[in-house]
């Protein structure tokens, strides 16, 4: 079996469902719930015998050592993180606490496990740790986009707790021979993702004909990846990356946030005819404070070690993603609950 830390979020979600949908070992899911984490999300595999949740928290030391000791995984894929930069902006504390002292944490468990399993099984053993592109920082116009060997310049207490994070991991592959793998993404989308995050925030409201706030002059540029597309690199990375290496999951797409809302505007234009066409609802709003430019990623060595490209078009992938969000209105219900209008108050009620 393998342990998923953070499976209850919108990428570890998506990646259990891939999972049991594409392999055969079972799945442990050890998530926290914070407001981020849905368990919602998996009732398509609640009964699936192969599936087991669990309640915790990855800086419960006694916990991660109780389910290592009990359930022997040849893998733990490590996704449980607080993942929104405008959140780490406010609040850069529960960062610090899960992403750098929860993944130190898991090391240290998994360090003291697998010390007492056999050469065999420790050798079968993987722990991929699942980063971001943020961690190389904000690149110029003219930039290459970046490749493994870029330097770490994070530039939000999100980015650095990722970078500390990854440090971490490099340094227990290099010092413990920890058989460890990172993965570097670019910013992903599809189904389940949490409404906080640029995508499903402009979809919701401009289904609801709400105000679509851009922040700045919307020209900054993230490279975007189809949720599935990322799974399947994490797949393909567990299955034959090779321990000690990095490799950068990218989209080859690269997109302004001008662009993405205005897709995005025309998409729900035609899905859900309105009096006036939503790309009247843009409102240019202050900027996020050290809002990084531009991200973009080389994502040439998955390709060549491990064959993997993505599949999903940026226009067909961003279609798909808004037809759920339409097809799912009970699952948008539960999750824009009190928690999420006081977060919209917190970030845009000042903007
Ligand atoms: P998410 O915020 O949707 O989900 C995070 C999950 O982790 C939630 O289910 C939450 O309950 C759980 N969690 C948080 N703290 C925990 C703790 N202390 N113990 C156990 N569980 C805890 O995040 P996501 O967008 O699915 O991202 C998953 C991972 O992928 C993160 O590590 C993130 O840094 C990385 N990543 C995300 C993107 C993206 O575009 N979303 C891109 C690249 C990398
Ligand atoms: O209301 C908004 N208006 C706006 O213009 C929001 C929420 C965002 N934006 C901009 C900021 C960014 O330039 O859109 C871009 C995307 O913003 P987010 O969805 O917050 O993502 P980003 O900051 O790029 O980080 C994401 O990608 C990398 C994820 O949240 C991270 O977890 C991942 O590591």
């Amino acid at each position: 079996m393998i342990l998923v830390t953070g499976g209850a979020g919108f990428i570890g979600s998506n990646f259990i469902l891939d999972w049991l949908a594409n392999e055969t070992a079972p799945v442990l899911n050890l998530d926290k719930l914070t407001y981020a984490g849905n368990p919602g999300n998996l009732t398509a595999v609640e009964k699936d015998a192969r599936y087991r949740f669990v309640h915790g928290d990855i800086n419960d030391r006694a916990l991660v050592e109780q389910l290592l000791r009990e359930h022997h995984p040849s893998a733990i894929v490590h996704f449980a993180a607080e993942s929104h930069v405008d959140r780490s902006i406010h609040g850069p504390g529960e960062f610090v606490q899960t992403n750098v002292v929860g993944t130190f944490n898991l090391l240290e468990a998994t360090r003291a496990w697998l010390g007492t399993v056999s050469a065999e099984e420790k050798s079968r053993f993987r722990f991929l740790h699942v980063s971001t592109d943020e961690v190389y920082g904000s690149l110029s116009a003219d930039s290459p986009p970046a490749t493994e060997i870029f330097p770490y310049v994070p530039s939000s207490p999100y980015s650095a707790s990722k970078a500390a994070s990854d440090h971490l991991v490099r340094a227990y592959c290099c010092t413990y021979q920890f058989p460890s793998l990172i993965t570097n993404c670019s910013n992903n989308y599809g189904p389940r993702q949490f409404p906080e995050k640029l995508i499903p925030l402009i979809t919701l409201n401009a289904l609801n004909m709400k105000a679509l706030p851009i922040y700045g002059d919307g020209l900054n540029i993230r490279d975007w990846l189809y949720v599935g597309d990322h799974c399947s690199a994490l797949r393909a990375v567990l299955a034959r990356g090779r321990i000690g290496e990095t490799y950068n999951v990218g989209g080859n797409s690269e997109k302004t946030n001008l662009e993405v809302v205005k897709t995005l505007c025309n998409i729900v234009d035609e899905l859900r005819p309105a009096a006036s066409p939503r790309a009247s609802l843009l409102n240019f709003v202050k900027d996020r404070p050290g809002h990084d430019r531009r991200y973009a990623l080389d994502a040439g060595k998955l390709a060549r070690e491990l064959g993997w490209e993505p599949q999903e078009k940026f226009e067909s992938g961003l279609r798909k993603t808004v037809s759920w969000y339409l097809d799912n209105p009970q699952w948008v219900e539960e999750v824009v609950s009190g928690g999420y209008r006081n977060w919209l108050d917190t970030n845009y009620a000042a903007r």
